[in-house]
């Protein structure tokens, strides 16, 4: 059998199981595709499986030389260990998980620093999760320099890797795929059209354009505020971003005052000098309906956005009327609110039901400021996971440290906003934890500072809070250029 020939029937046999299949799907990212791969099915094919890993292996160059293989978890765990005992190469394991016991390894397996190692992966698209398997074990001091995969989706992942020192080899293109299903009268001449128009249409996404959230996880780091906003879905998040240039702040005031009153007056103080002002409505005893009108005039007044700081938790059904009803009527007044993850997406649907008609943004809480807190590892991915699900009303994250996510730096379309913030690093004696302006934008990944004592309790607030300004603005002119 000619390699040519081994390849159609591989690809027909992924037909066959419907590993491949055509029509109209709607993806979890809420776009639609004619096409639908699906490879965790190949577990169920024995001899497929032995094929496919056997293939891979031998698409690799010659020179490609590796110590030691890893399968990004989970579809690719099977066709890694069958290289590896194929070949009788080592292979190591990355959990997605990370124990809190024990001895919390991210990598499983016996490795010596310096080794090479090669990762293996069913389909790429972005990159995004070779890089999420190459952070790992690049930290674990392992050399990663090749990728390998079943199928690339030439949706920009190549380039993105390449960006990272990974070489992409991959066993077939899906150009190629679609190419040989035509050819053997599994694909009709329409759906072949579709099929040609939807890759074109798919093919740029290493240049982050809306709606491709994936991809557009590349090269945050020098983008401007000003080149994100035309890449964001939501209005509010673009007006965010959009205010942030005109303004030239990245501050957001948190606006903890004792009465509604105080609030007030503070707010058209300091609103010169900020893009955000941050509410906990809740604790303001003087309360009263006109009060996010009153609000709304000075936003107006100073072009600021509201962010009700109202960290909702519950489940979808229940937060549509919190966010809605109550005394506060939060959905009145405020542009931007935060949610937690805790109890899944259907929150993100719930608050999305209510206010994405009303034109307003979302941010989930991926990280905390606080000593202790549980919002770290698997759960700050799932709440990316989350945004990218809905991003066209999820404009972002309440983040610490977004730098240090794997696959960092994530989708430039999403802001990040940094609570724990003062000019000198520290905390409170109740578990809250500072940094610096310069540290939150320029090394930890955000864009936003939250800065709410640091200016309530300076002698000159107003003052204070230009002064905080120009350090966060600063701070990103830096990391820009
Ligand atoms: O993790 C968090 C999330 C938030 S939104 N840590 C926080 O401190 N916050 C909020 O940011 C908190 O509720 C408060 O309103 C503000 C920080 O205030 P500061 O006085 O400590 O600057």
């Amino acid at each position: 059998m000619s390699s040519s020939s081994g390849m159609e029937s591989l690809i027909l046999q992924l037909h066959d199981i419907s590993s491949v299949k055509f029509g109209n799907f709607k993806l979890k990212s809420g776009i639609s595709s004619p096409k639908y791969i699906d490879l965790r099915l190949i577990v169920s094919y024995p001899s497929l499986l032995r094929q496919i890993s056997k293939t891979l292996i031998s698409s690799l160059p010659f020179s490609t030389k590796y110590d030691v293989v890893c399968g990004v978890p989970y579809t690719a765990l099977p066709i890694a260990t069958c290289i590896s005992t194929f070949n009788d190469v080592p292979m190591l394991m990355r959990r997605k998980e990370i124990k809190d016991y024990g001895t919390s390894k991210a990598i499983e397996g016996s490795f010596k620093r310096d080794n090479v190692c090669l990762i293996i992966d069913d389909l790429v698209t972005s990159g995004a999760s070779v890089l999420e398997t190459a952070a790992p074990l690049r930290e674990a001091g392992l050399v990663v320099k090749d990728a390998v995969v079943l199928i690339d989706r030439e949706q920009g992942g190549r380039e993105v890797l390449k960006d990272n020192g990974i070489e992409l080899h991959s066993m077939i293109k899906l150009s190629e795929l679609f190419r040989i299903l035509r050819k053997r009268g599994k694909v009709d001449e329409k759906m072949e059209k579709t099929l040609t128009r939807f890759l074109e249409e798919n093919r740029k996404v290493t240049m982050p354009v809306p709606g491709n959230v994936a991809a557009a996880r590349v090269k945050v780091k020098g983008l401007r505020y000003e080149e994100r906003a035309k890449m964001v879905k939501n209005e509010t998040g673009r007006k965010l971003f959009e205010v942030m240039v005109k303004k030239e702040t990245n501050l957001c005031f948190a606006a903890d005052v004792s009465t509604a009153a105080e609030l007030l007056q503070i707010a058209d103080k300091v609103g010169p000098e900020i893009c955000l002002l941050k509410t906990h409505v809740d604790i303001l005893p003087d309360f009263t309906p006109d009060f996010g009108s009153k609000l709304r005039a000075i936003a107006e007044k100073h072009n600021f956005l509201i962010f009700e700081d109202r960290k909702f938790a519950d489940i979808g059904n229940t937060v549509t009327m919190q966010y809605e009803g109550g005394i506060f009527h939060i959905l009145d007044w405020a542009d931007i609110v935060n949610a937690h993850i805790i109890s899944g997406p259907g929150i993100v649907d719930g608050l999305k039901l209510k206010g994405l008609p009303r034109g307003r943004g979302l941010l989930l809480l991926a990280e905390m400021s606080s000593a202790g807190n549980l919002a770290t590892g698997d759960y700050t991915a799932a709440a990316v996971k989350i945004a990218e699900e809905h991003s066209d009303f999820v404009i972002g994250f309440i983040s610490v440290n977004p730098a240090s996510w794997p696959g960092a730096p994530v989708n430039p379309t999403f802001i990040q906003a940094t609570p724990g913030v003062q000019m000198v690093k520290g905390g409170d004696n109740l578990g809250q934890q500072y940094n610096t302006p310069y540290s939150v934008i320029n090394e930890r990944g955000s864009d936003i500072i939250i800065v709410g004592r640091g200016i309530i309790k300076a002698a000159d607030p107003e003052e204070t809070a230009c002064e905080y300004r120009l350090q966060g603005w600063n701070a990103y002119l830096a990391k820009c250029s």
